[in-house]
């Protein structure tokens, strides 16, 4: 018996589940956790044949997590730390997947996951205020609430090239990546891509296969991440420190526990910036993005430029060809702009290499693919295999891929014609009793995820429990702060740089796709007073109300 008191007064329809969650990554396991703990009954449904989601899926070469893995975790329970141990500053997906298939374990979750079932669509019953979601196999589960968990980067964009059923050789999908060793000895390597995946890749495969050829349409700056083994010292020093460590990155702009310098640059002379920014890239990984306030980097132009600046140089002393170093430096977008990328394995070094080259597909773009190969617009390149490190349709793909239909018969994907629209990125107009975890116009992102993820499932876990106590049926965000959210959410991007850059942040890189920001760039500690705000303030901004026909759960 639940230990809520769910509303079923006068009720006459009827749920299978509280709950349906999609999705079991890191949002999936703990949303699943958390509602258990409130007694709901809940049915996850997971795509992928096990838990991990980005974790399960991104298995290429060079899989690694830019977060510094003592934070890349869960915070909410500390006998998952007690347990489990790290083995590097920043764990490889062998090392993340293993974590989430023993949190999965230990919080004996898989019981409620249906694995290898993709959910195709959601559809709201305005009169009993529940949802009938419904799995490419037909099933079909109805539920009071709707929660997806479907993830930012799941679903896999590759650019529709002409001739790629006549390619004759192998090609994959970083994203979709099989299970197993691919041996790319004698190969020729194409490789299109290099944002943070691709240049993880390069760096990995560079020298492993035959000639490596990388497709770059827009070099990146990669800030060297300074991997390497966590000690026994260092761990216990991190075991010993956790309650801090949290709560600083919790009560962070970007869900870090990194301090940075006080100053802000204004007051330090052009060598103190320069020592300062030669210390960050020391550290590496994004404690260079902590040079400064990371909030000021990314919206004052004269010192995001500075920083871009160093990093040209840096590239520019690490590449011997200074035709291929200057292919490689960045000037169409200021550092932080696009997500920034880490170097794990001297990435730049790597096209020092005889066995790998450089080509730049902005200036002669891909044509198509041959039965042997890439065509360009100036040249042929034999391949045997390709990868496309060629990213996602990030930040509302993967929940546009289901058909969700909302009150009075409306689809999310009318709704979100001109972009996506929510309120704190949690609820939608229209689309009751609907919650989307890390959903467009949230932190998300622009954070060490695990943290802004918590921060969702828990908000999203009180306001169930809230519903209940008071005896509300039905949750939804109301116009007008749906709208307000969304323009303070474009406001704040406005006046940051993020607009001078193409990147998926925003939708460019997936064609015909609008373009609008789609993360909130305000910080998650912002964020979350806001969302505490909302909630100690009865749901401000939602509108809750009881239904006449509202469900009991069968079995409960
Ligand atoms: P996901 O892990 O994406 O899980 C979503 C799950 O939902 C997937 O398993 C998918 O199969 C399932 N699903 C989706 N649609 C359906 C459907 N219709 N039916 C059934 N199942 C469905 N974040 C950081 O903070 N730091 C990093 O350094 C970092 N590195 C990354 C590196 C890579 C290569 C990638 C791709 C992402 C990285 N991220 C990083 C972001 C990462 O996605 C998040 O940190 C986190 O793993 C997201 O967890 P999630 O559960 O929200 O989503
Ligand atoms: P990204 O960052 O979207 O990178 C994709 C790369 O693929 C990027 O360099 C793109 O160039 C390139 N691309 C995309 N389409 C094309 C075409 N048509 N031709 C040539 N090149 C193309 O995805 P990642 O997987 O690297 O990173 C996404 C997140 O996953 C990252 O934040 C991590 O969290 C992990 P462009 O820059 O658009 O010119």
């Amino acid at each position: 018996m639940s230990d809520i008191d769910t509303h079923t007064e006068g009720g006459t329809g009827s749920a299978d589940v509280d709950a349906v969650v999609i999705g079991a990554g890191f949002s999936g396991l703990y949303m699943l956790h958390r509602l258990r703990e409130l007694g709901l009954s809940v049915r996850v449904f997971e795509k992928g044949d096990g838990v991990g989601g980005t974790w399960y899926w991104n298995r290429y070469p060079g899989a690694r997590c830019d977060s510094e893995s003592h934070i890349y975790c869960y915070s909410f329970a500390e006998e998952l730390h007690e347990d489990w141990e790290w083995s590097e500053r920043y764990p490889e997906q062998p090392e993340i997947l293993a974590y989430l298939q023993f949190v999965a374990d230990r919080l004996d979750l898989r019981r409620d996951i249906e694995f290898e079932t993709e959910v195709t669509s959601a559809t709201y019953d305005e009169s009993s205020s529940t949802w009938t979601v419904e799995t490419a196999d037909g099933e079909r589960v109805s539920t009071r609430f709707f929660i997806t968990a479907v993830g930012c980067l799941s679903k896999p964009f590759r650019p529709d090239f002409d001739g790629l059923d006549d390619f004759e050789g192998e090609w994959y999908h970083t994203a979709r990546w099989p299970d197993e060793e691919i041996d790319f000895g004698d190969d020729h390597v194409g490789v299109i891509g290099t944002g943070s995946t691709g240049i993880q890749f390069i760096s990995e495969v560079g020298g492993r296969a035959d000639h490596l050829t990388v497709f770059q349409r827009t070099p990146n700056y990669a800030v060297p991440a300074r991997n390497r083994p966590l000690g026994d010292e260092e761990y216990a020093d991190i075991r010993a420190n956790y309650d801090d460590i949290w709560e600083r990155a919790r009560d962070s702009r970007l869900g870090m526990p990194f301090d940075w310098e006080q100053h802000t640059a204004f007051n330090l002379s052009d060598e103190e910036i320069e020592e300062v920014l030669e210390e960050r890239w020391q550290q590496g990984g994004f404690r260079f993005l902590h040079a400064f306030e990371p909030g000021y980097i990314l919206s004052n132009a004269e010192i995001n430029e500075t920083i871009s600046e160093f990093i040209r140089e840096k590239i520019r002393e690490k590449v011997d060809d200074p035709e291929t170093a200057e292919k490689l430096v960045p000037t169409d977008h200021p550092y932080g702009s696009k997500r920034p990328p880490m170097d794990y394995n001297d990435y730049y070094g790597t096209y020092n290499r005889d066995d790998v080259t450089l080509v730049d597909v902005d200036e002669a773009p891909i044509e198509a693919f041959t039965p042997d190969g890439i065509r360009t617009a100036d040249d042929h390149y034999d391949l045997d295999t390709v990868v496309f490190a060629t990213g996602f349709d990030a930040m509302t793909g993967a929940l546009l891929a289901i058909d969700i239909e909302g009150r009075d018969g409306q689809t999310l994907e009318a709704k979100w014609e001109a972009g996506p629209r929510t309120y704190l990125g949690l609820g939608i107009h229209g689309f009751p009793n609907l919650f989307t975890i890390t959903g467009p116009q949230s932190p998300s992102v622009l954070t060490n995820m695990p943290m802004a993820i918590e921060q969702h499932v828990e908000w999203i876990a009180d306001c169930i429990a809230y519903m209940d106590e008071q005896g509300y049926d039905r949750i939804e965000a109301t116009e007008d702060a749906e709208t307000q959210w969304v323009q303070n959410t474009n406001m704040l991007a406005e006046n940051m740089l993020f607009s001078e850059a193409k990147s998926w942040y925003r939708g460019a890189n997936v064609p015909g796709k609008t373009q609008v920001f789609t993360p909130f760039p305000g910080g998650l500690d912002n964020y979350r007073e806001i969302c505490d705000r909302v909630a100690g303030d009865d749901y401000d901004g939602f509108e809750l109300d009881r239904v006449d026909d509202a469900p009991t759960v069968e079995g409960r």
